[in-house]
């Protein structure tokens, strides 16, 4: 049994995703991080996974963030869940194959949101997994929602949530680039990486970048960190790593030093 702090780690879909195929999911880059999740032997961890080339492509097609207007997008719905469940099997193959007590946790079965935020969360089950050492598994996901009967709710909503309800330790944010940086790094030349931000910091980046070109991209990465903002106001550090780069999240778990950006209350 485990009262500590849990850690939470989000591993987004475009690391473990091809987000130029379709279902295309890269069981190599899954099986490396489970072995580093393995390795970090943390004793109290959550990890939530993003939906990359299996969810995306399917809520876009059936417009399920925007909530249901026809009853035709309701198998769009139950799709975009189940290829959801079907990343999901792969991720927890590779986690239960290497020996951690992974169980995974579905959000469409256990939250429901109003107007696209958290708004219930059945969290019984949650808290004894954790209390009693395993490690749940959940992922961005299609939920049912009070006023758009359903959405998307993104992996990175259910972090920040977690997080500030188990009172996390660190968040690890495991992206496919080395960080935060002043401008895209897949387009400008010499972008500059942040290896450390405070919340004020973040705020002003974020005028900064306001009307940039690389708004889209950046734009993500900033929407990402909006998400998350709530939960470093509770004095919660936000670890962001490249998990496509071999063991920069085994680093960020055991809290060693690692290329990154950090962002903290102050
Ligand atoms: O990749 C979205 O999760 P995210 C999941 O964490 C779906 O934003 C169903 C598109």
């Amino acid at each position: 049994m485990s009262d500590a702090k849990p850690t939470i780690l989000k591993i987004g879909g475009s690391v473990i995703t091809d987000k130029n195929g379709e279902l295309a999911a890269r069981t190599e880059v899954i099986n490396r991080l489970a072995e580093e999740t393995q390795k970090a032997n943390l004793k109290n961890l959550i990890i939530v996974h993003g939906g990359g080339s299996f969810g995306h492509p399917t809520a876009q097609k059936y417009g399920i963030k925007e909530g249901l207007k026809d009853n035709a997008q309701k198998v769009g719905f139950a799709e975009t869940h189940h290829v959801m469940t079907v990343l999901n099997g792969l991720v927890m193959d590779a986690l239960v194959w290497h020996n951690i007590p992974a169980f995974s946790v579905a959000p469409s079965c256990c939250v429901v949101t109003e107007n696209g935020r958290i708004k219930l969360v059945e969290d019984a089950v949650l808290k004894m997994l954790l209390k009693m050492g395993f490690v749940p598994v959940l992922y961005g996901d299609a939920v049912l929602d009070e006023k758009l009967g359903f959405t998307v709710l993104s992996g990175d909503q259910l972090v920040s949530y977690l997080a500030r309800k188990f009172s996390a330790d660190k968040i690890v944010i495991g992206v496919d680039t080395d960080g935060l940086y002043d401008a895209d790094p897949k387009l400008a030349k010499n972008p500059k990486l942040y290896a450390h931000l405070t919340l004020s910091e973040l705020g002003k980046i974020r005028k900064k970048l306001g009307g940039s070109t690389a708004a889209d991209v950046t734009g993500g990465m900033l929407g990402k960190m909006a998400e998350l903002v709530p939960a470093v106001e509770q004095g919660i550090p936000v670890a962001m790593v490249n998990a496509a780069k071999p063991n920069r999240v085994y680093k960020a778990l055991m809290g060693e030093a690692v290329e990154g950006t950090v962002i903290e209350k102050e």
